[in-house]
């Protein structure tokens, strides 16, 4: 299969992130999509292509137009109030608060258009953010076209990302435009498989009162695990999406017996929608040494995983996600990939 990949990420570095007590390096760094790209060229997957630039009118439509429109100003804000470094959110208008009003600080509007401080700025991020939803677009075209699968290897990662607001490393949900696009273009039915360790919650809310756009997601208990606010079991769906939305959570420790039942189950709930395409947002924060992330599966689980999404005989676009096992996420990720070409 192609691997789409845009060198444009690298400007999104030197970033930090809040880690509980201390200001650390962001986990979400360039050598993440540097190291998965030298795992596809190592292996021989297929060629790996350039995006081509594309407008943001299907962002538009899964986006606020507003919050779109923010993104590239922030860091010419932040520097002209005479800041410098990491822009990073830190005051929220929770309950209790006037959610309802914009305010003009770029402090502020970083807390307007965001849940919690992961989605941080500098010089490149807004240039990184495009280009990797430039990424997710030209492999949805390729799927579109008659290929059967594509891999975008799209960094920075969407699915926190909801209709407006970024968080936990993501700005444009490039998993969610994909969708919206391949909607558009011949598929009248999509299905999104969530398998990134964090539930998907911008996804989630983007398509939450859809039938056309099924969401299912494994991921770890939101009782105990971030993004801690959305992706319990009992959120089904709303209105015209009423049990279209499918979440799976999996208790802290699971290992490859509890995931795997898991993705069948998924599986399950995927054909039975008969979708015209998949998109899988394609996380390997699952694995047994993730820095951040509580799940135990193995180098030798992810291929299983590939040959299991490859049975649903789907046109297939896989979109990265998460994953910070700088080491291991090319072996990873591109092993979820060569088992799903195999099976
Ligand atoms: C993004 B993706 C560490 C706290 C947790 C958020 C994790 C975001 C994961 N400072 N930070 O789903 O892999
Ligand atoms: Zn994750």
């Amino acid at each position: 299969m192609k691997t789409i990949f845009s060198p444009r990420h690298a400007g999104h570095a030197g970033n930090v992130e809040l880690d509980a007590n201390a200001i650390v390096p962001a986990y979400e760094k360039p050598a993440r999509a540097e190291i998965v790209r030298a795992r596809v060229e190592a292996v021989g997957l297929g060629p790996v292509l350039e995006p081509a630039v594309h407008d943001l009118a299907t962002a538009r439509k899964v986006h606020k137009p507003a919050y779109l429109d923010f993104l590239p100003t922030v860091c010419p804000e932040w520097e002209k109030a005479g800041r410098s470094g990491t822009a990073m959110p830190y005051v929220w208008p929770t309950r209790g608060l006037r959610g309802d009003v914009e305010p003009r600080s770029i402090e502020a509007r970083l807390g307007f258009y965001s849940f919690d401080c992961g989605a941080t700025f500098v010089g490149g991020t807004w240039d990184a953010i495009k280009s990797s939803h430039d990424v997710a677009l030209t492999a949805a075209g390729l799927v579109a076209a008659g290929e059967r699968a594509a891999f975008a290897l799209c960094r920075p990662p969407g699915h926190h990302a909801g209709s407006a607001f970024m968080g936990g490393y993501c700005y444009i949900n490039n998993a969610a435009v994909a969708a919206e696009w391949l909607r558009d273009n011949g598929a009248a039915r999509v299905s999104i498989l969530d398998v990134d360790y964090h539930h998907g919650n911008g996804t989630q809310e983007i398509f939450y009162a859809r039938a056309d756009v099924q969401v299912v997601s494994l991921h770890a208990d939101p009782l105990a695990e971030y993004p801690y606010f959305l992706g319990h079991a009992d959120e089904r769906g709303a209105g015209a999406g009423d049990g279209f939305n499918h979440n799976l959570p999996l208790p802290l420790g699971t290992a490859w017996a509890g995931w795997g039942a898991a993705l069948d189950t998924a599986c399950g709930l995927i054909a039975a929608q008969r979708p015209d395409a998949l998109v899988v947002s394609l996380g390997v924060d699952t694995f047994e040494r993730d820095p951040i992330s509580r799940f135990r599966l193995t180098s030798a689980d992810y291929p299983k995983i590939g040959r299991r999404i490859g049975r649903l005989a789907l046109p297939t676009l896989f979109v990265m996600e998460g994953g910070y096992a700088v080491e291991e996420i090319g072996v990873n990720a591109v092993g979820v990939l060569t088992g799903f070409e195999e099976g």
